[in-house]
């Protein structure tokens, strides 16, 4: 066996994918399954974890790092008996990508009326509709970290107005932005609003009728839209439906929900103006997810500092 530390994988990735990817991965140290019930996991120095079995701490006592499967960390950071080591984070440009075809997929799909175009389709009905140009669109942004600055600086390459919002004011070339005290303004120019936050006891049901209807009403799409790929504890989904079906929005994309799968009655499944994914935005990449442990396990024993470490007292 090597006396390097070893790794203990707790992921929800299919074992067939996750074994692949090991194949180029942790070279020269042991891999333990926490999913191997008799595995002793008592040496164990690193985990890569995602929604791991309640017992994971209790078997791996020794832990020095823990690697998140995903970029958000909420139900990390809520696991019982978590212990007081550091938590990094999942960035990658793999990650980042995926999320920033999504967000723009979902701007251009309601500039375009494509949600109004699909009905027309199952209606063979054949009828042009308004073209308002992404420069006639504000899109504003909640959340500038690693995926919402790289989506607000793509939206702006497709010609929207961008403007961003977030805990700590950015400096971003070519888009307004605001700080938490800025809300007001940034939400009254925003025509489609799109949250990129991490789930927090500050951003827990923050996307509420009171902040729909602060929205800028009168744009060009007929009323606001409201895209969320952040956490689906971040909205109040009542508060969702009422406003579309009371018209403070004209339309909704919606990849996270506050309880996930989506239960089959929720009206949303329903609602011509919405599109919905299933926490499919951006998914992490199993070999990008290890090949970043990997890079940061060498410089945590190298001595240098990790990187992407959770801030606990933030939440994120
Ligand atoms: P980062 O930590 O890099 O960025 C978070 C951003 O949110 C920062 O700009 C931060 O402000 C801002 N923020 C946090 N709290 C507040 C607050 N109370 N008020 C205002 N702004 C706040 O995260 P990422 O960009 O990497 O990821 C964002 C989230 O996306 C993840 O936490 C996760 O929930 C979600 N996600 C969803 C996926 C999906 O498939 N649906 C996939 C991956 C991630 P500041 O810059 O000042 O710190
Ligand atoms: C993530 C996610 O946080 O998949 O990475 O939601």
């Amino acid at each position: 066996m090597s006396d390097k530390c070893a790794v203990v994988i707790d992921l929800k990735f299919e074992r067939r994918e996750v074994d692949q990817a090991l194949a180029d991965a942790f070279k020269g140290r042991q891999v333990l399954h926490a999913s191997d019930k008799g595995a002793d996991l008592s040496q164990a120095r690193y985990a890569v974890l995602w929604k791991p079995d309640a017992d994971l701490f209790q078997r791996a006592p020794r832990l020095d790092v823990l690697f998140s499967g995903g970029a958000g960390v909420d139900s990390v950071l809520s696991l019982p008996g978590l212990p007081e080591i550091p938590i990094v984070r999942f960035v990658d440009h793999t990650l980042t990508t995926r999320m920033s075809e999504w967000v723009v997929l979902q701007c251009l799909a309601h500039l375009r009326q494509v949600p109004a175009y699909l009905k027309q389709q199952r209606e063979s009905h054949w009828r042009e509709l308004p073209q308002p140009q992404a420069s006639e669109v504000t899109v504003g942004v909640m959340g500038l970290g690693v995926l919402g600055r790289d989506a607000a600086e793509k939206l702006k390459i497709m010609g929207f107005e961008v403007i961003g919002w977030s805990r700590s004011r950015k400096a971003l070339e070519g888009i307004d932005t605001y700080d938490t005290g800025g809300l007001d303004d940034f939400l009254g120019r925003t025509d489609i609003l799109v949250g990129l936050l991490p789930l927090t006891p500050q951003t827990r049901g923050m996307f509420d009728a009171a902040l729909f209807g602060r929205l800028r009403k009168g744009g060009r799409l007929g009323g606001p839209v409201f895209i969320n790929a952040g956490r689906g504890g971040s909205q109040v989904e009542t508060d969702v439906v009422a406003a579309l079906q009371g018209g403070t929005l004209a339309g909704a994309s919606l990849d996270v929900f506050e309880r996930e799968p989506l239960d089959r009655a929720s009206p949303l499944w329903r609602m011509e103006n919405v599109l919905i994914t299933p926490h499919a935005a951006s998914a992490s990449d199993v070999r990008a997810l290890f090949r970043n442990a990997e890079q940061q396990i060498e410089r945590h024993e190298a001595g240098d500092p990790l990187q992407h470490v959770v801030d606990r007292s933030a939440g994120y």
